[in-house]
């Protein structure tokens, strides 16, 4: 069987449970979600199975922890992967609202100090649940310290922060469709998209060259429109065009965007060798993802080494994982 890994994976943790968690009603109303979610175990591993998913790169939830409860959640995601060494991998969940402190878990997680274990990279929120986006120099810290260990930062949506409910909300619409709207159905995405921009803009690709940023959701819309940031770009005074930067720093994945129509868009503009198949459990199943995957081979749009890419080998590369 040829292997599939995905790397836009989550579980919620003991600690993130122990906590209220507003949105965990959302995540509850969704029949079967609660215990996908909750669990790193057999559940997951059958799923896996079911989508031909060789390796699944884990990851957090949505919502914030503070520092030590970091630690406990990267030390739970750690003895699951100790367990399953061939199938699990993990993305660190760093503690944004402190900088220097996510430098540190960063390290820790991703160094081999957890027994034995090393984390491949952190997935983090857009935005820290006060607001707080990570293009001030503050988090110069944290790409430094990225770069140094040469592992990807992937920048994944969260809920909208109260003051972007309130500049973005409709007084005509119910509060639950509006947050879908600021949410899954679009926001989200326009968010990271807003957010990589602005990283650009600021310089953080030019202070630090080679920091790896990996998006979801087909390029988070990015690529649909390509043409236009390059040209509005052109007079934010950086380094590198932000196509250089697209082309060098940045990787996307497909995570449950299940159709072709953007992977056309992402062929023509961007470089192929950094589009990553990934499925987004528990919140997209491994099914739909591996019938995508079908109907992308029968549809004739990449190679068989293209697709291969696709598959496992963009992300084996870019995250030193070896599934054979
Ligand atoms: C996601 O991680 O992409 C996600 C959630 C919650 C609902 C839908 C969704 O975290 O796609
Ligand atoms: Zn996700």
């Amino acid at each position: 069987q040829r292997p599939i890994i995905t790397l836009e994976e989550h579980f919620l943790s003991r600690v993130a449970l122990a906590q209220s968690g507003e949105h965990n009603a959302v995540f509850k109303a969704i029949p079967g979600l609660w215990d996908q979610f909750t669990e790193l175990g057999p559940r997951r591993l059958a799923d896996m199975d079911a989508g031909g998913v060789t390796m699944q790169v884990i990851s957090h939830g949505p919502g914030d922890l503070a520092p030590a409860a970091c630690r406990d959640c990267n030390d739970q995601l750690a003895a699951a992967v100790r367990a399953n060494p061939g199938r699990f991998a993990g993305f660190a969940e760093l503690p944004m609202e402190q900088p220097q402190e996510a430098a540190k878990e960063l390290r820790r997680t991703c160094s081999g100090e957890m027994d034995g274990v090393a984390f491949v990279g952190a997935l983090v929120d857009s935005h820290t649940e006060a607001g707080l986006y990570y293009d001030g120099p503050e988090f110069d810290v944290l790409w430094a310290e990225a770069t140094r260990l040469d592992v990807p930062i992937y920048i994944h949506p969260t809920w909208p922060s109260e003051q972007l409910y309130a500049a973005s909300a409709s007084p005509h619409l119910p509060a639950n469709v509006m947050t879908t709207i600021l949410a899954f159905g679009f926001g989200w995405h326009s968010d990271v998209a807003l957010h990589v921009l602005r990283m650009y803009a600021a310089g953080v690709f030019d202070r630090f060259p080679t920091l790896k940023i990996v998006i979801g959701h087909m390029g988070e819309m990015i690529p649909y429109m390509l043409q236009r940031i390059q040209r509005a770009s052109s007079r934010w005074g950086r380094e590198r065009s932000f196509r250089e930067v697209w082309d060098n720093n940045l990787w996307l994945t497909t995570s449950g965007n299940w159709a072709l129509d953007p992977l056309a868009c992402i062929l023509r503009n961007t470089k192929h060798d950094r589009i990553m198949y990934s499925v987004d459990y528990p919140f997209a199943k491994s099914r739909d993802g591996l019938a995508w995957l079908e109907e992308l081979e029968q549809s004739g749009m990449v190679s068989e080494e293209e697709l291969e890419g696709i598959r496992w080998k963009n992300a084996a590369k870019l995250l030193r994982l070896d599934v054979n």
